[in-house]
């Protein structure tokens, strides 16, 4: 059996570097600030780390690994949006709070199984 097969411990399900942009706060708009963000998705949370790459050496600890934000997946919606970006290989995400995100990757085949993963996650909870 599996190390959680009492399914207390959420699962590790993707983990990856991708640039992010929150785009809207409670559904007020926000200006873009792109920057590269380490994002874990793991149990119902999609979850956003400081790069450690972008930090100082000075400012990087291994114990600085505190998430930057976290976001639940119950609700959310995901859109793919070429539309609000000049970047390629942009989707939004949005929570039933109306925070919004952009997540971007250069690599296509990448950023296509973000979506598709975040999006089974989203669909697992419109289940429950
Ligand atoms: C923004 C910056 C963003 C860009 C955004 C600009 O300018 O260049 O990278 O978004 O475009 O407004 P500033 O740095 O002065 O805030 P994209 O890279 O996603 O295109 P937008 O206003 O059309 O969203």
């Amino acid at each position: 059996s599996s190390p959680d097969s009492d399914g207390c411990t959420p699962e590790l399900e993707k983990a990856g570097l991708l640039n992010k942009t929150k785009i809207a706060e409670g559904g007020r708009k926000l200006r873009k600030n792109w920057s590269l963000s380490w994002v874990v998705l793991v149990g119902n949370s999609l979850v956003f780390f400081k790069d450690p790459k972008s930090q100082t050496p000075s400012s990087w600890k291994p114990g600085n690994s505190r998430p930057e934000s976290s976001v639940d997946l119950r609700g959310a919606q995901l859109n793919w949006a070429n539309d609000l970006s000049s970047k390629k290989n942009v989707f939004k995400l949005r929570t039933v709070t109306g925070n919004e995100f952009l997540l971007q990757s250069e690599t296509e085949s990448l950023i296509r199984e973000w979506f598709n993963t975040i999006q089974s996650v989203i669909d697992r909870l419109d289940r429950e």
